[in-house]
Parts: C-alpha cells; sequence; structure tokens
C-alpha cells in the first residue's frame, strides 16, 4: 500500500487541496484533514533532514516512522488518497520544504492545506510553503488563549493557569468548586517507593511487519544515533496506545500520585503512564486520557490525590509549557540566566560514569527512549544545573534521547524547569537539589560508590559538593529570591574555609568531567585539603 500513488519529478495530476501531515499529527480529527473531498491528495513524507538535525534516539525514529506508515494505511482504509514518501525513496530529497515543492509540482494543487507544526523551525519552514497554516486544536488551550491569559501578568506560574484551565474544561470540578475541595494534591504525592511494593508489567507490544522494516532501515541508516534499537516495545497504532491507556488506567493511576517521585533501580517505570509519546504524535489525545482519568476516580477505581496528580500533569503542565514556548519563541532559547558554559560530559551518551543515580537514568534512557519526570528533572537535569552545562548542549541532548522529545514540550522544560536558564519565567527557583534529595527518593545511593551523606572529601558525592557550589558560584544571581533564603541561610553561615574547600573541589571534580577523566572516589585523595 505504501506510496502506491505516482511521485516522480513531471506533473501528473491537479488535485484541488494538497494536504499535508507531519510526523506528529497523525489523529484523525486534526485540522488540516478537515473538510477533505475526493480529489484531494494527503502528503506524508518521511525526510532525512527531520531525522538528523539532532541525531534522535533509535527507537524514537522507529516509532515515529512506524507510527506515520500506520496511519498511512489506516487513512487509505478509510477512503483517503494518500501520498507516503518513504525515507528509501530514491526520488527523496530530504527536506519537508524540497518535498513539498516537488509534490506541488506532481499535482499542482489549488491550495496547500497544513496543522500548525509542534516547533518554531519547522513554522518557519512553513512560511515559504504558501499554506493555508492551521491552527492545531488538539491542545487545550490555544495560542491565543495562552497569550491572553499571560497578558498584564508580572509572573507566569503553572498553578494559577491550571485552575483557569480546571473551570474551562470542567476536568475534576463539582460546579464551581474543585472536586475534593482543593485545586492541588501534591502534598500527597511525594512517597519513597516502599521495598515491599512491587510495581506492575508493563504492556509491550511485538513488531509488526511495517514496524520491522522500519527496524531494519534504522538499523541501516542510523545505526551512530544514541540508544538500543531493541527490544522495541512502543504502540505504533492507535488501538494499542489505547490498550496501554487502558492499562494504565486499571494498573497504575491508583498509585501514580503516591510513588510519582519515586525513582528505582532496574524499574524505570514505577507508575508512570508512559503515555507522553503517544499524546505527543496524537495516537491519543488529552482529552480522552484526561476523561479515563476523572471517570476512574467517580466510580471508585483510583484516589482523587492520583487522578488530581495526573491531570494536572497534562491539563496543567502540559498546556502551561506548550503556552510558553510560542509566547516566548524564538528568543527564549537564547537566553542564558545563569551564564553556563561547561560541555556535556560524555557519560551523558555512555551512561559510564561512578555516579550510580546518573548511570542507572542515563542506562534507562538508552533502553528505553524514556525516563520519568523526576529522573529527567532532579538527576540528569539538576547535575546539568548544577555543574553549569551549556543549556544548548543539555537541550539537545533532552530532544533526542526521549521518544516523546518535541521542541514545544522539551524546551521549556529543559531551558526553563531543568536549567532555570530562563531566568525564572517558567520556575520561581532553581530545580537544585543536593544528595540527600535524591537518596530519599530513590533506591540508586545504596549501589554508588560516593556517599549521599558525606559533603566533601573521598566518597562525598558529587551532588553535595556542586550543590554548595552552585550556590556559591551563583550568589549574586539567586540570593534575592525569596524563595532560595533558606539555602542562602546556611551559606551565609559557612566558615570562608569550608567554602573554598567546595569550590576547590568542585572546580577539580567539574575539571576532570571536562577532561573525560571523571574523578572516582578512590582517586579523590587529591582533593582533600
Ligand atoms: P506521567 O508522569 O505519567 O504524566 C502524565 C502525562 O503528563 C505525560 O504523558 C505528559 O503528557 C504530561 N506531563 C507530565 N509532566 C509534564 C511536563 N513537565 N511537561 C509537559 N507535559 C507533562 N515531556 C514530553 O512530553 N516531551 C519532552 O520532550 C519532555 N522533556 C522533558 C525534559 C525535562 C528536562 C523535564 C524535566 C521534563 C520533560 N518532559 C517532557 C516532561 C515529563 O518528564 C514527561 O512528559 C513525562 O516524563 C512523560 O512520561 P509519562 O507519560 O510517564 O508521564
Ligand atoms: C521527529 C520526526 C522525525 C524524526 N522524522 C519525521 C519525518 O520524517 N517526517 C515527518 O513528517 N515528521 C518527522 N518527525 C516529526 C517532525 O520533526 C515534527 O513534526 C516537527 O518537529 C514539528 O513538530
Ligand atoms: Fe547519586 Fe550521590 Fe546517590 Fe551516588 S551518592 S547515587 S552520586 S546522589
Amino acid at each position: 500500500m505504501l506510496g502506491s500513488l505516482p511521485h516522480g519529478a513531471e506533473a501528473t495530476q491537479t488535485v484541488t487541496a494538497l494536504r499535508i501531515l507531519l510526523g506528529d499529527q497523525l489523529t484523525r480529527g486534526i485540522s488540516s484533514l478537515r473538510g477533505y473531498e475526493p480529489g484531494d491528495i494527503v502528503l506524508m513524507m518521511e525526510v532525512a533532514e527531520e531525522a538528523t538535525y539532532v541525531k534522535h534516539h533509535k527507537q524514537k525514529l522507529v516509532f515515529i516512522f512506524s507510527a506515520m506508515r500506520h496511519f498511512a494505511d489506516e487513512l487509505r482504509r478509510d477512503g483517503f488518497a494518500v501520498d507516503y514518501v518513504r525515507l528509501d525513496d530514491p526520488a527523496n530529497t530530504g527536506s519537508f520544504s524540497s518535498e513539498v515543492a516537488r509534490a506541488v509540482v506532481r499535482y499542482r494543487p489549488d491550495m496547500i492545506v497544513v496543522t500548525e507544526p509542534g516547533e518554531w523551525r519547522v513554522l518557519d519552514m512553513m512560511t515559504g510553503w504558501a499554506a493555508d497554516i492551521r491552527e492545531d486544536d488538539r491542545f487545550f488551550s490555544s495560542r491565543a488563549h495562552f497569550a491572553q491569559w499571560a497578558r498584564n501578568r508580572q509572573h507566569l506560574r503553572m498553578e494559577f493557569f491550571y485552575r483557569d484551565m480546571r473551570r474551562a474544561s470542567g476536568l475534576l470540578m463539582d460546579g464551581d468548586v474543585p472536586a475534593g475541595g482543593q485545586w492541588n494534591f501534591d502534598h500527597d504525592n511525594r512517597k519513597a517507593l516502599p521495598k515491599d511494593v512491587k510495581p506492575p508489567q508493563r504492556v509491550r507490544f511485538v513488531p509488526d511487519a511495517i514496524t520491522r522494516e522500519v527496524i531494519a532501515m534504522v538499523g541501516a541508516r542510523f545505526i551512530d544515533h544514541f540508544g538500543d534499537l531493541e527490544p522495541f516495545g512502543w504502540a505504533v497504532m492507535r488501538d494499542d496506545a489505547l490498550e496501554a491507556l487502558d492499562h494504565f488506567i486499571t494498573a497504575c493511576l491508583p498509585r501514580f500520585g503516591d510513588y510519582q517521585d519515586a525513582m528505582k533501580q532496574d524499574n524505570g517505570l514505577l507508575y508512570h503512564a508512559v503515555l507522553s509519546p503517544y499524546l505527543n504524535v496524537g495516537l491519543l489525545t488529552a482529552r480522552e486520557v484526561c476523561d479515563r482519568a476523572e471517570a476512574a476516580w467517580r466510580q471508585g477505581a483510583a484516589p482523587l490525590n492520583a487522578v488530581e496528580g495526573f491531570i494536572r500533569q497534562i491539563l496543567g503542565w502540559r498546556e502551561y509549557v506548550r503556552g510558553l514556548y510560542w509566547l516566548k519563541m524564538p528568543g527564549y532559547a537564547q537566553t542564558n540566566a545563569l551564564q553556563a558554559s561547561r560541555p556535556l560530559p560524555s557519560f551523558y551518551w555512555t551512561g559510564e560514569t561512578a555516579m550510580n543515580c546518573l548511570a542507572q537514568v542515563i542506562g534507562d534512557t538508552r533502553r528505553q527512549a524514556y525516563a520519568h519526570h523526576i529522573q529527567r528533572l532532579m538527576v540528569a537535569g539538576n547535575f546539568a544545573l548544577l555543574a553549569g552545562i551549556a543549556p544548548a548542549e543539555v537541550e539537545e541532548w533532552y530532544l533526542l534521547v526521549y521518544a516523546d522529545a518535541f521542541e514545544w514540550v522539551e524546551l521549556p522544560n529543559t531551558h526553563g524547569m531543568a536549567l532555570y536558564a530562563d531566568g525564572g519565567v517558567m520556575a520561581s527557583k532553581p530545580y537544585a537539589a543536593s544528595g540527600a534529595y535524591i537518596d530519599r527518593m530513590s533506591d540508586y545511593c545504596s549501589g554508588c560508590s560516593y556517599d549521599p551523606a558525606v559533603k566533601t572529601g573521598k566518597k562525598a558525592c558529587p551532588f553535595n559538593i556542586l550543590y554548595w557550589d552552585f550556590l556559591i558560584r551563583n550568589e549574586q544571581r539567586l540570593t534575592s529570591n525569596p524563595r532560595m533564603a533558606m539555602p542562602y541561610r546556611t551559606l551565609a553561615k559557612m566558615e570562608a574555609g569550608r567554602k573554598v574547600q567546595i569550590t576547590r573541589e568542585a572546580y577539580m571534580f567539574l575539571d576532570s568531567l571536562d577532561a573525560g577523566t571523571e574523578a572516582k572516589p578512590d582517586q579523590q585523595f587529591a582533593l582533600e585539603l
């Protein structure tokens, strides 16, 4: 079925509308398909430029190409005329713009219709297509709605946006009041995972013939990209994504809230939804996922702290970061409030580090193209923040390693939430934490050669040294932030000699990373004063 329409260089037919569908627009109700008439053509393109502008995780490539191919088949079965340009088509020119130009020669359309993309970079390309660019209305909050909400507010804070979105969507509302009498149950959602609690096995999907063909293609063309190609278990069709949603609602949602912030060695999924790739490419809609979660609570199948916590992630955070992205781009990506400039350490690619928390999170990421929020924020992101790694390098890493990564959602989370590179637009304070936080929320430290209780010298957890060094380095920039008052009070009481020791140890540790020779705990005698 794939590529069943001709795509040579010469003009072959005249069509009314050329409807372009991108790899993260795999939703039947998408605005670009609305008003489809026989005689129109839906154009889908696998292009080298999208596959390589960052070296996406191999599983992300398989996921997107296979989901695109399945979606094209589904459209054809339902009577749409689809021209699908495969990556291995010898005539493929390799970019969205050149493929659209080639299709225009083929079809001489009266009009080009497309839904706005998820990245500024692609929107910029689209301005050259003379297309009717339609709104992406798969979100609860349109770009215009968010801009209106943000207008005249001195500080943008997710919590207030979320409350407005609860009212507007009616989710978890009893009339005008929030279900259960409060908007947010976050204080119930910070438990570590007890040893005797065993998270359920997750559904995985056996690759069919289409997926196997894509796996072979990605293995042949993109072998130098990050991450393991197999085993591949992601859903690539809506029916399978719905099965993953069902499984989450019944087996995981009831405990989602309790263990939302927990981390566990050898189980990177815990009770998380693992639905973000499906939401972000459009196999699931945000509305249906939230409705299913709310129904579970109303039927007594899941507690309110879990359901509210889960809906807040989608109705609150997901919508908020998208609004912020479009409000602030393209300048947003250029800010660097903490003047961070260190290169990304090589262990972000290999996972080879004596810091067990990072080795685990990066190992999970390589194996699954997934890590949950706290792993991303408080381990990989926290280290990059404390070490002062250049935002652009960290952002490229996040954009390519996760199956759910598209710039509209990756950038605010990395640039704003994890790195504080926007100087506080997204988060009211830096998410900086020492080893004590990681020790409290995970079982990583018991398998580590560093010790989270040791502050300096041999065996000291690098997160401890770097945490205080971060506060010292950024004192002028952060000390006036009221939410940083407590750590700066503690720092003020610290002896000058101790501060010098911290600065020196941090310098030597970071220097060893730059040189690609991370100082291991048993090599740290030189660091002790
Ligand atoms: P759950 O924890 O089960 O949450 C349910 C859903 O809520 C998710 O599927 C997701 O759609 C939404 N959600 C939760 N938190 C956020 C958030 N902070 N921003 C937006 N949506 C959220 N998410 C992405 O979808 N793509 C990214 O590229 C991405 N990059 C991130 C980078 C960093 C540095 C950080 C700290 C977070 C990032 N996130 C990103 C947000 C979050 O980590 C993922 O959405 C989440 O881990 C996806 O896993 P899940 O489906 O199991 O989510
Ligand atoms: C991420 C991605 C990749 C790797 N490849 C393609 C592709 O070949 N064709 C396509 O239509 N979309 C792809 N995508 C998703 C796009 O990069 C995404 O649509 C833009 O980033 C805009 O959000
Ligand atoms: Fe990570 Fe420090 Fe714990 Fe080791 S001791 S796992 S480096 S937090």
